[in-house]
């Protein structure tokens, strides 16, 4: 007997991660575990992205609040859960001027701070040892514009020799993560990456162990450096890899479709540099939703800045880095594609009339909309319903999506509440199916 499979008209990937896996490449982004208890978060986040970094749960201020007392606890959720899904992690930021606590900027003896620095190195690194891929090991050491080293208290107090000190101990802590520098504004040739490139070329010369440079890529709309990939490429030269490790497209908001098409082919543009270099082997994005970047807290005005809007929803940027990383839209995961389930609670009854919600959560795939069908007891009916459409036949109502709760990305939920009249004494459940659209 024959049996017939039906099979997807085309075996393209359907996801970033996996479009990029099949490319020998690693698409990640940032997150940060107070969020993660949010369904469509975690669920977007696991089914997109093969790669994680901490957002903010690595930083000093959080992993060595006060001197040698250490707190591993929110970054070991994020690196459990990155296990678990098979990501890779990248480790977010052992040596940084920034989220750095006072106890440590307000020291001035160069011994007492080289010591406190390796310290921290050894304790953080060797804690997730085996865990991590990649560590940004030092962050942000240049400034803009003249390439000169940032003034910061290691800086002032060490010295330039500071940062190879840090990627010394770094690799004596964990000698198999990836080894990398990390700065922003470094994506095309300028000043700044230019002092970098000098930075890694004598790293490399003198045998101080770096792996990678990571070009963070906090862009604004229109402008992804036209010599993007002949900055990554010069960097591959030297014997490092280069990883695309925060990349944002920021745009004054609200955002419109022009914008979001402009964005749409930046993005793309720095996806085909990276696939150009062999050596650009990671890209990550700094957050999976524009509702928690970063951007607006510090750009006020701007922000629409990452691959999916405030409600989980592809933007067109996200059609395009799939695109560009050859993966095809229309698998499952596209509106309209996925099933619900519903469940009801009695929140609250009477003698002749009750209180009900309905809670509609789409599964794995995302639904453009959803149909609930209550069939209510004998005498009872619909005496108001919120959040919800209803229209009655009989004694069956059908509740639609009121609009903003029509579309659910995998995992998420919306409800609607009614109240029922009911005859004395029969408050009896309706019964409740639920369907897409
Ligand atoms: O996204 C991070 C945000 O939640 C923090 O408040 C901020 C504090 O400095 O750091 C943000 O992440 C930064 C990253 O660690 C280093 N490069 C720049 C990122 C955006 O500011």
């Amino acid at each position: 007997m024959l049996v017939a499979v039906a099979l997807p008209a085309s075996a393209a990937p359907g996801t970033l991660g996996e479009a990029a896996a099949a490319k020998g490449r690693v698409f990640g982004t940032a997150a940060a575990q107070g969020h993660m208890g949010e369904s469509a978060y975690a669920t977007t986040l696991d089914r997109e992205f093969n790669q994680l970094t901490p957002e903010n749960e690595m930083k000093w201020d959080t992993t060595e609040p006060s001197r040698d007392s250490f707190n591993f606890s929110a970054a070991d959720q994020l690196v459990g859960h990155a296990q678990a899904q098979g990501m890779a992690i990248r480790g977010h930021t052992l040596v940084w001027h920034n989220q750095l606590p006072g106890w440590v900027s307000g020291i001035s003896s160069r011994d007492d701070l080289l010591g406190v620095m390796r310290n921290h190195i050894a304790k953080e690194a060797g804690h997730f040892a085996g865990k991590i891929d990649y560590w940004d090991v030092v962050n942000e050491a240049f400034q803009d514009g003249s390439g000169a080293r940032r003034d910061s208290v290691f800086q002032r107090v060490i010295g330039d020799g500071y940062i190879e000190e840090a990627f010394r101990a770094a690799r004596q802590a964990d000698p198999d993560a990836e080894l990398c520098y990390n700065d922003y504004n470094i994506d095309g040739q300028n000043a700044k990456s230019n002092a970098v490139y000098a930075m890694v070329q004598d790293f490399k010369a003198r045998g101080v162990p770096i792996d990678c440079v990571g070009l963070q890529a906090h862009l604004t709309l229109g402008n992804v450096p036209s010599d993007m990939q002949a900055n990554m490429q010069r960097f591959a030269a030297l014997g490092v890899d280069v990883h695309i490790t925060e990349l944002d497209i920021r745009m004054n908001t609200p955002a419109d479709g022009s914008k979001l098409a402009t964005q749409a082919n930046d993005y793309k543009k720095v996806v085909s540099a990276c696939l150009a270099v062999s050596r650009c082997t990671v890209m990550t994005v700094w957050g999976i939703t524009d509702k928690y970047s970063w951007v607006p807290d510090t750009f006020p005005g701007e922000g629409a800045a990452l691959l999916f809007d405030d409600n989980y929803g592809k933007k067109p940027a996200y059609d395009a880095v799939l695109a560009a990383l050859g993966g095809e839209p229309g698998d499952p995961g596209d509106p309209g594609d996925g099933t619900v389930t519903c469940a009801y609670a009695r929140t609250s009854q009477w003698n002749n009339g009750f209180n009900g919600q309905v809670t509609i959560t789409a599964g794995g795939s995302a639904v453009s909309s959803w149909t609930v069908v209550m069939t209510m007891n004998s005498g009872q009916s619909i005496a108001a319903l919120w959040n919800g459409s209803p229209s009655t036949s009989g004694n069956v109502v059908t509740v639609k999506p009121v609009g903003w709760n029509s579309a659910l990305a995998p995992g998420a939920s919306a409800s609607f509440g009614f109240t029922a009249s009911a005859p004395s004494g029969n408050v009896a459940d309706p019964s409740i199916t639920c369907s897409t659209p």
